[in-house]
């Protein structure tokens, strides 16, 4: 083969070595074997030699054109394997891959059965803030800045003024100052507290507060409400028991006990309780009272005209206790191998 045919294999060689796709590839061919291209002009050339090296340069020029040829054959070879996809063939047959589905969260869910409860007795729910002022967390619900009972709410402070609230009550001194009795309202939420942690304290938890308010609301509507209530969230027979007790917004006020859920003890004739009652066979479960008159002045209610009844108790609690659950930090954890349980 003559130096000239040698060269420009050499040369077309390199450039499909180093073609990234199949227009590259395409321009080389065109380069070299195209009618106007490298090898035609090297044919060309052969009527214009001598008539004893006419032969032998024509041999070499149509064997340039057949190497070049493969050369492209082989490089498109190549770089359609590489486009190809590699591994098994997907199959359209089989059902598709769904992406992992949450659920609701156990204190979610135990707020909505709580609030399914209650509309059934004529409760709408209403939502706050979580971030209050001082006025609707403590000042409307008779709180004066000096009193020794807002040390039970210490809570997180952003200003003087305004602050995390410690329970849901300012959600519902804003329903009051917007709207006249007669009013059922519930308000499930977040609220903090300072409190060192432990199985049972938490800084942030989730609590459920509920008020009535008409002429003649009076302390038999309230145990009524709050049995029923009872009974059905825990899906049993109970007993319940007011122990007297103080809060500032309510008088007078009480504190709600129920049979125990773990042991039933008193209601099955067992009579020595568990670890969940302190072996006393009940359960505290939340507070409550007649409206203050104080509260219905500040929200510019008639407190002559108006009566009513209101409570408060621990969401987080009362899951603990429908699903046993021991230590109440499991539940703000984020362990999916404790959620996926419920
Ligand atoms: C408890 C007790 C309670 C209230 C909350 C309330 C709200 C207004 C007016 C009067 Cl707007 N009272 N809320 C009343 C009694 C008890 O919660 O032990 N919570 C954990």
């Amino acid at each position: 083969m003559s130096d000239a045919a040698q060269d420009m294999l050499q040369e077309a060689r390199s450039l499909l070595e180093q073609a990234a796709g199949p227009e590259q590839v395409e321009e080389v061919r065109v380069r070299y074997l195209g009618r106007k291209g490298l090898v035609a002009g090297l044919l060309a050339e052969v009527p214009k030699l001598p008539p004893e090296e006419r032969p032998a340069a024509g041999r070499a020029a149509n064997q340039t054109k057949q190497a070049i040829a493969r050369l492209v054959e082989e490089a498109t070879e190549r770089l359609a394997a590489a486009a190809r996809p590699s591994g098994p063939r997907p199959d359209p047959t089989l059902p598709p891959i769904r992406p992992p589905r949450g659920h609701v969260h156990p204190v979610s869910r135990t707020m909505e059965e709580m609030l399914d409860i209650f509309r059934t007795l004529g409760f709408e729910s209403v939502l706050g803030s979580e971030v209050e002022t001082d006025w609707y967390n403590f000042e409307a619900l008779n709180i004066p800045a000096d009193h020794p009972a807002r040390d039970d709410w210490d809570t997180y402070y952003i200003s003087d003024k305004v602050l995390l609230r410690p329970h849901m009550s300012p959600a519902q001194i804003r329903v009051m100052e917007v709207r006249q009795p007669p009013l059922r309202i519930v308000v499930p939420g977040r609220c903090y507290r300072r409190d060192t942690e432990d199985a049972r304290h938490f800084s942030m938890f989730h609590q459920l507060e509920g008020l009535m308010v008409g002429e003649g609301v009076n302390f038999g509507d309230l145990k009524a409400v709050l049995h029923i209530f009872l009974q059905r969230f825990f899906r049993a027979e109970m007993n319940v028991r007011f122990e007297p007790d103080f809060f500032p917004f309510t008088e007078p006020s009480a504190q709600v006990h129920c049979t125990c859920v773990a042991c039933r003890a008193g209601r099955s004739g067992r009579s020595q309780g568990c670890q969940t009652c302190s072996y006393t066979g009940w359960l505290e479960i939340l507070g409550c009272g007649m409206v203050d008159p104080n509260v219905f002045e500040a929200v510019g209610y008639d407190a002559e005209r108006y009566t009513g009844f209101a409570f408060g108790m621990g969401i987080d609690r009362l899951a603990m206790l429908k699903h046993e659950i021991p230590d109440g930090r499991l539940l703000f954890q984020g362990d999916l191998r404790f959620l996926r349980q419920f």
